[in-house]
């Protein structure tokens, strides 16, 4: 194998800022790759003061000339998957070519209604915070291999049957227990063999695509969505998203092996944020979290629901970099904490007198502990304009010293700001 790859993946409940940072990194890479997820993703890349949104596709399809896959890992709505290639195409961004896994699965129009009533039905303390996008009922008949992927799309005569099997079982759950209307076979049929005239233009096998890309000497970049601490398996279950944004996922969603990842760089805001419920012990309800949000736009980039804002969480960025193997840090927003006259960072929790500075793996502890706070000096500076780290405020270049120190990873990309160009690179 003579190329190699490199992983960039959320440390935190998401919206770290991966997108930017994949954009930073990808004109040095050939071929970007999704490997989980879905339209419950929202990856934001600015440049030159104009904003795109990526959902489904990866976040290096601004570059032209490169190769964008989407893996077996993701889940596809195919319509949503539709709205972003013409919005690109509208703006004269579709230069990119585009390869979409036959394994990956499709989001059907079941999923998306069964996630907003099972949402509904769960009592408050129950609740999730989906994003409504059909995501955990998508995974969960890929599990229970009652699932349509896009090759079965491109088999009409199968996919009937299929069809016909599945979409009677739910059909008998959205009208006997929720009540509601059933879902028309002819409906989902006809849409799904709309998907099928233009999935087909793009429908291929990821695992070949990247083993080829390798194989020729070409950089790949894997792009993970959501963050460890959402992830099925090590994030606040069940307060998570159904698939493994950390680094397990990469292989098990693109059908590739280790082998030629050499570095896996881990988003981190410079403070914490989250979406939706679950533990989050370094949250703050009072004005500081409240001028984060203002200050940071923390507005979900699918739903535009408000982000709850806090400090940044160091018990839970060590155990995501141990979750992940992750070798270096992509620290982004930076610029936000601009203006504060005290940065608390969390070091430990505390419950009942016993101190944590493991992250517990038992979740349930997670709702009771209360952080242990150690404060640094603010910065009143603008950062925006920064290009080297000698170009920042003393309080900033310590606090980002202090991540380093603590971490043992160094920080290679630094976000001063949402644009392109308020990006340092620091290797
Ligand atoms: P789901 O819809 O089943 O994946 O929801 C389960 C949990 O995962 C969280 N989740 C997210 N958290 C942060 N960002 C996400 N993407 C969007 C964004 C979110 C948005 O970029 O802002 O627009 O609201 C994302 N996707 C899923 C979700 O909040 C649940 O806690
Ligand atoms: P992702 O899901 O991890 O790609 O992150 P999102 O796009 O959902 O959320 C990150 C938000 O922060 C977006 O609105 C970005 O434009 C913005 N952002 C990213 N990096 C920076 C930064 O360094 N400074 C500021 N001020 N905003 C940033
Ligand atoms: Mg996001």
């Amino acid at each position: 194998m003579k190329g190699k790859a490199e992983v960039i993946l959320g440390m935190q409940w998401g919206d770290e800022g991966k997108g930017r940072v994949v954009d930073a990194i990808m004109s040095k890479c050939d071929v970007v790759v999704r490997y989980q997820g879905g339209a419950n993703a929202g990856h934001t890349v600015i440049v030159e003061g104009k904003k795109y949104v990526f959902h489904i596709l990866p976040s290096g399809m601004l570059y032209s000339g490169k190769t964008c896959v989407v893996g077996n890992g993701v889940v596809i709505d195919p319509d949503r998957l539709f709205e972003e290639l013409d919005e690109l195409s509208s703006q004269g961004m579709d230069r990119a070519r585009l390869i979409v896994s036959g394994s990956a699965h499709v989001v059907m129009p079941y999923h998306k209604i069964l996630d907003q009533l099972e949402e509904k039905s769960r009592r408050d303390e129950k609740r999730i915070g989906t994003t409504g996008q059909g995501i955990g009922p998508c995974y969960v008949d890929k599990f229970n291999r009652t699932g349509i992927r896009v090759y079965d799309l491109m088999h009409p005569e199968t996919l009937r049957e299929k069809l016909d099997y599945i979409l009677g079982l739910k059909n008998q759950i959205i009208t006997r227990i929720y009540d509601e209307k059933p879902i028309s076979f002819d409906s989902v049929f006809e849409r799904a063999m709309e998907w099928k005239e233009r999935l087909s233009l793009y429908v291929g096998d990821s695992s070949l695509v990247v083993a080829n890309a390798l194989e020729e000497g070409k950089r790949v970049l894997f792009e993970g969505a959501q963050g460890t601490m959402l992830d099925i398996d090590h994030g606040t279950y069940p307060y998570v998203t159904s698939s493994n944004p950390s680094c397990g996922g990469v292989f098990t969603g693109t059908g590739v092996g280790p082998k030629g990842v050499d570095r896996i760089i881990g988003v981190a805001k410079a403070y914490c944020t989250r979406v939706g419920e679950g533990p989050f012990p370094s949250e703050d309800f009072e004005d500081k979290g409240n001028f984060l949000r203002e200050k940071g736009k923390e507005f979900g980039a699918t739903t535009g629901r408000p982000r709850r804002c806090g400090w940044l969480d160091m018990v839970a960025l060590k155990y995501a970099i141990r979750v992940n193997g992750a070798t270096h840090l992509a620290l982004t927003k930076l610029d936000v904490l601009s203006g504060l006259e005290e940065i608390k960072v969390c070091v430990a929790y505390e419950q009942e007198g016993r101190r944590f500075e493991e992250y517990p793996a038992d979740t349930e502890i997670l709702n009771s502990v209360k952080p242990v706070y150690k404060a640094f000096k603010g910065f009143s500076e603008d950062t925006s304009k920064a290009k080297t780290m000698e170009d920042l405020p003393l309080a900033a270049r310590d606090y980002v010293k202090f991540i380093e120190e603590e971490t043992g990873l160094p920080v290679i990309i630094l976000g001063v700001g949402p644009d392109r160009r308020e990006t340092i690179y620091n290797e």
